[in-house]
């Protein structure tokens, strides 16, 4: 049985009118099966193959996860699950697994380890923590994490008193981005979901953003759903992406002059009066200062710089206003292009705002209107921190959720004041952080390592104490708050048990804090339940059925809180000092920097050498899902996208495995060619994550190519400290 979108409105319709709760289709199929004998059970609960967080419901049959199916209630799903979340369950099956805490037995890297109990495996890490807070004070531990377990060691830190706290989902993500747009709008362009009326869009613009690889669940449903309407599709890319199979216009841009583009393309909206007077009239701040700005930026010139025919940069923009406000320049998410990037962001931003996007129909929806009741379940408040954080490092736009290359670069330097210990959940460093180099030389740096994984990756090889998590199909987490068009509530529980001996990251924090001498700080109550205890206290604060949440739905709505465009009485609320959207930057200018986007030239390869650019494969994401099983027979390896001219100039043939060195000398694994027309002659692609250097995940080790080894470059945006990786510049060598 699937969960369709149709089974979720027919459950809506039979519980409307205040009639008693009718079963939900997970409860009635629940009910036949059980009626037939058979032992099971379907559980709603999260995903988390990705960040999407979708609502996903596994089947479980005689105590074993054998489907996972979308949660047809829950709005990042809509009934269906992507490949990866269907998957799902050879991350949970997968043997390679690690199943027990570990404490190194040798050097750093050997890969020696003896297998240790929880308690002696935390009793130890307690001991090595406080030693180094006694030694050199609590802020020289810091953590990088990505994901759910983040929280649960984030309380730790704080706790003994360190905010060195950084996720990579900043400054190698979408944090230049949030800021520009915080700068703009005083608002993110969405908290975890892009705010983008897909939906009803009638004209979507995808600068690099490649969506159909990009794989967001509902917002490729989306994607999807304008194509069949037949809404446009502009796709500025190097590389005919899906997205570009699908365009009206694809700009085979010159990788790296996108500003150049939309600078122009914001000059022809003014000066051709296609932008939206009154919205800009009423909304907006700077509109003279832009338009002084942008007149240098002529399509003459655009054509030149950015390689693209000049009838395309206008009749695409012509097409653009045509249709606005019902329009949308889809923010991105992944911006730490080419250190420079904050003010593409803020160029997309600003020609947002001349279309009037935000609050419109097919633009960018508002976000939800929802206040949760404060909770913190009487935990106390945090200690001061021993010293200032330096996760911001020198950046003045750098978010709160830090800069992960700051911390590394204190590591090695001991500046602005050494850090000492690491504390890693959830992210594949050596994989993540450019110039690997760098990574491993901050790792050797280090007094103590503890990372908390679900694999023996490259990274967690490195540590000195290794804590096994359970997947998130044998742990509660949560309640997540979801922000969509609708605020609702999420719930994450497990479907079947822990196996082997891991445990839930909420439980190792716990514990952690009772070692540490923080029993404050730990969850309250003892034993397995006491997260889910929790849980239950929190939905109550939020006056939320618990019970409703857990069994019948995994996801409920906030009523009232979906209100997505501006109309008379919903006027939308920009954050900003002019609380208008402020297309000129004072806050940008009283630091130094440019008030309105100007382009920036950056360096381009010479002949012979082509920029390594990347992306996603549809079926994996990052590093984390080549060794599942289904997903790796899907996709086993990775290959580098070459043009063919420049194949047939070099003698390459299609499928011939080649090695990439780069300007500084560093040589990639064996990565097999694809000689296509579908990209530029001056860069090649691969999909980030492939090849990896970890001998104990079976399928994934040695298969495919790694980007990230290739990217010793890289180049920190002075604005939010964003690493441009796609600064690298590869030569092909054929294999002997
Ligand atoms: N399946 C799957 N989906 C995912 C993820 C995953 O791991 N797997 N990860 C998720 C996450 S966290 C993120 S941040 C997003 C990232 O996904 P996006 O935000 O879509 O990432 P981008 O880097 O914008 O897009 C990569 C595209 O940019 C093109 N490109 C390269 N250089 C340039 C250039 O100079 N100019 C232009 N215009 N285009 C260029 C590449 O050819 C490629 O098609 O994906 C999300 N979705
Ligand atoms: N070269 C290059 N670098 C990039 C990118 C790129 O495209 N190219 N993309 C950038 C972007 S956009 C992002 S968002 C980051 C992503 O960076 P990361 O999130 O670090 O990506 P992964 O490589 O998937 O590493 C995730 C790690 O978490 C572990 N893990 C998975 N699930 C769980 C869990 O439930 N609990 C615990 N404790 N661990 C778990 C996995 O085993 C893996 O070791 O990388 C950035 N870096
Ligand atoms: S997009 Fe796919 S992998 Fe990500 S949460 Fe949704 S189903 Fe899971
Ligand atoms: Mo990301």
């Amino acid at each position: 049985m699937a969960f369709s979108r149709r089974s979720f409105l027919k459950y809506a319709a039979m519980s409307a009118g205040g009639a008693a709760l009718a079963d939900t289709p997970f409860i009635s199929a629940e009910a036949r099966a059980k009626a037939e004998g058979g032992n099971v059970k379907y559980v709603p609960t999260s995903c988390e193959m990705c960040f999407w967080k979708c609502g996903a419901v596994a089947k479980v049959v005689d105590g074993k996860v054998v489907k996972l199916e979308g949660n047809p209630f829950h709005p990042q799903s809509r009934g269906k699950l992507c490949a990866r979340g269907q998957g799902g369950i050879g991350q949970l099956y997968d043997e390679d697994r690690l199943k027990h805490p570990m404490i190194i037995d040798g050097p750093r890297g050997a890969g020696k380890y003896r297998e240790a109990s929880w308690d002696e495996a935390l009793t130890y890490v307690a001991k090595k923590l406080k030693a180094i807070a006694a030694k050199h004070g609590p802020e020289s531990i810091g953590m990088m994490s990505h994901g759910s377990p983040g929280d649960y060691f984030t309380n730790v830190l704080k706790a003994m008193g360190s905010h060195n706290i950084a996720f990579p989902s900043f400054a190698q993500c979408k944090g230049i981005r949030d800021e520009a747009w915080l700068l703009t709008y005083g608002h993110k362009p969405g908290s975890s979901c892009e705010q983008v009326d897909l939906e009803n869009s009638r004209v979507i613009v995808l600068i690099g953003t490649h969506l159909g690889e990009n794989m967001h669940n509902s917002q490729n449903q989306e994607f999807a759903e304008a194509i069949g309407r037949g809404a446009k599709i502009i796709c500025v890319d190097p590389r005919y992406s899906t997205a570009a199979s699908k365009a009206a216009f694809w700009l085979p841009i010159k990788p790296g002059t996108d500003t150049a583009l939309l600078l122009t393309w914001i000059n022809i909206i003014i000066s051709e009066n296609w932008y939206d007077k009154e919205y800009v009239e009423k909304y907006t701040e700077g509109f003279e200062q832009v338009k002084e700005a942008v007149k240098q930026y002529t399509p003459e010139w655009a054509a030149q710089e950015t390689e693209l025919p000049m009838r395309q940069i206008v009749e695409s923009v012509r097409e653009l206003s045509r249709y606005a406000p019902n329009v949308v320049v889809h923010p991105g998410r992944h911006y730490s292009w080419y250190g420079n990037d904050t003010q593409r962001a803020r160029a997309v931003a600003i020609l947002n705002a001349l279309l009037g996007t935000w609050g419109r129909k097919g633009g960018m929806w508002l976000p939800p209107k929802a206040k949760f009741a404060k909770f913190n379940d009487d935990t106390p408040a945090y200690p001061p921190a021993s010293k200032p954080p330096l996760i911001k490092g020198n950046f003045p736009f750098a978010g709160g959720e830090g800069v992960t290359q700051v911390l590394r670069d204190a590591t090695i330097t001991g500046k602005p004041y050494p850090i000492k210990a690491w504390f890693v959940a959830g992210t594949n460093l050596m994989k993540t952080l450019p110039d690997q180099r760098l990574t491993r030389k901050a790792i050797d740096n280090l007094d103590f390592f503890v990372a908390v994984d679900l694999f023996p990756t490259e990274t967690v090889m490195l540590a000195d104490v290794i804590l096994p998590e359970c997947t998130y199909l044998e742990r509660h987490d949560g309640l997540f708050k979801i922000k969509t068009r609708e605020a609702g509530v999420a719930i994450r529980q497990p479907a079947v048990e822990p196996m082997y001996d891991s445990k839930p990251a909420w439980w190792i924090g716990s514990e952690l804090c009772k070692k540490l001498g923080l029993n404050e700080y730990a969850v309250k109550g003892n034993g397995m339940d006491a997260w889910e205890g929790r849980m239950r206290r929190q939905a109550k604060a939020w006056g939320i059925d618990y019970d409703k949440l857990a069994k019948h739905t995994g996801y409920v709505t906030i009523p009232g809180s979906e209100r997505p465009y501006i109309t008379a009485d919903n006027q939308p609320v920009f954050n900003t000092f002019s609380e208008k959207i402020e297309l000129y930057s004072e806050d940008l200018e009283e630091e130094g920097f440019d008030p309105v986007p100007q382009y920036e030239e950056i360096e381009h390869p010479e002949k012979g050498m082509y920029r390594l650019i990347y992306g996603r494969s549809p079926v994996h994401t990052f590093s984390r899902t080549i060794n599942t099983q289904w997903l790796w027979e899907l996709e086993k390896e990775n290959e580098v996208w070459l043009n063919k001219k420049e194949a047939v100039r070099l003698g390459v043939k299609n499928g011939e495995y080649v090695r990439l060195e780069n300007q500084d000398g560093v040589r990639s694994n064996k990565i097999k060619t694809k000689v296509t027309e579908r990209i530029r002659h001056d860069c090649v692609y691969m999909v980030h994550g492939f090849g990896h250097n970890a001998p104990r995940m079976k399928r994934a080790n040695g298969s495919g190519a790694d980007d990230q080894k290739l990217i010793t470059k890289y180049i920190e945006d002075p604005i939010t400290g964003g690493t441009g990786m796609r600064v690298n510049f590869v030569k092909i060598i054929k294999e002997a």
